[in-house]
């Protein structure tokens, strides 16, 4: 645990008393990662450390290794990875797979190698879970029962490193923790047609069927599927909560603690883009997992509680893609 001060049993000042320590967040463009950046800098951290994907590619583990020898960071946020929605989950299971398992296993040892390191934190995802786990989901669930197949490859992926971070600190005495978010939206999401995940999908659709005039929008699947969201500025406040006051062993549930229909979630977005028309149902789609509400009592427990609702958080992310994405395509 933190105690925000160095003391003679605690050498170490806790992460928020160490502001001018190097941060390495990895994956700072993405919609986590830039979460994690924005809020890293909003403290005052002075010496944030970013490499784009041209210039370090996670997957390359000479490269990695030399990255971190050359820059020792004292601390590691490990948001980078290859994510996508449940079409591109089961589209891709090699991509999935692969590029995650090299990602987390590049950083979390050359973290270990270059003996700067002071605490990783790794991000892992909802999916993790079994399928039909019991709800709220608690962090004990983990490899209880069998996954959703439509992204098990991405999931074995994230256990795996939920896995080699409880291994480096037992093996390796490494400070590796690993923080479970739920469903995530907020600016700078992938808003791609089919790609993406539904919330941003369910926004570029309804607000292009909007501009166009179309009559109705298609939606994926039966609409019957429950999915617990947290806007990503919460997650971020919850990274820099656990880099600050968990060291433990077994990984954190990240949730909002409350969930929508996939029906009610499409209804919301309709009513926040102003699209008049109605829905149509396309079931040929997968539904994926029906139910995965997170139990966060865990990290609650601690301190910590999610502040922005779904309806004010999907309004603001509309306005962030009407601002940043549709305005740099005219
Ligand atoms: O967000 P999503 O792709 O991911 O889909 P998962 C959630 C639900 O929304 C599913 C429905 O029931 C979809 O059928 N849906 C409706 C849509 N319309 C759309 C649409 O236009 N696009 C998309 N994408 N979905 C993901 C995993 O599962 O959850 C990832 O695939 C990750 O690995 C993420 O774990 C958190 O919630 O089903």
């Amino acid at each position: 645990m933190g105690t925000g001060t160095a003391t003679a049993a605690d050498p170490h000042p806790s992460f928020l008393a160490d502001k001018d320590a190097k941060v390495f967040v990895a994956g700072h463009r993405g919609l986590v990662g830039s979460a994690i950046l924005r809020r890293l800098l909003s403290l005052g951290f002075t010496s944030v450390v970013v490499r784009t994907h041209a210039e370090l590619d996670l997957t390359r583990q000479a490269d990695v290794e030399a990255f971190f020898a050359a820059e020792r960071p004292r601390y590691v946020v490990l948001a980078a990875a290859k994510v996508g929605g449940i079409h591109a989950n089961s589209t891709f299971p090699a991509d999935f797979i692969a590029a995650n398992l090299q990602i987390q296993t590049n950083v979390v040892d050359a973290a270990l190698r270059c003996g700067s390191v002071r605490k990783l934190l790794f991000l892992g995802s909802s999916c993790i879970y079994p399928k039909f786990a019991p709800q709220p989901i608690t962090e004990g669930a983990l490899l209880s029962g069998p996954l959703e197949p439509t992204n098990e490859w991405y999931a074995v992926a994230k256990i795996a490193g939920i896995k080699m971070c409880q291994a480096y600190r037992i093996q390796h005495g490494l400070d590796a923790v690993s923080a479970m978010p739920t469903n995530l939206y907020g600016p700078h999401d992938n808003f791609h047609p089919e790609n993406s995940h539904v919330l941003p999908a369910l926004i570029r659709r309804f607000h292009e069927a909007k501009a166009c005039g179309a009559p109705e929008v298609v939606v994926w699947g039966s609409g019957s599927p429950l999915r617990e969201f947290l806007h990503v500025d919460d997650l971020a406040d919850a990274v820099i909560f656990l880099m600050d006051q968990y060291s433990g062993l077994e990984h954190v549930n990240v949730g909002s603690g409350s969930e929508v229909t996939i029906k009610e979630l499409a209804e919301l977005v309709k009513e926040v883009v102003g699209f008049p028309g109605k829905l149509v149902w396309d079931s040929s789609k997968p539904d994926g997992t029906p139910r995965k509400l997170m139990d966060s009592s865990k990290i609650q427990g601690m301190g910590w509680k999610p502040k922005i609702n779904l309806k004010e958080g999907l309004a603001e992310t509309y306005k962030w893609y009407v601002e940043n994405v549709i305005s740099d395509k005219n």
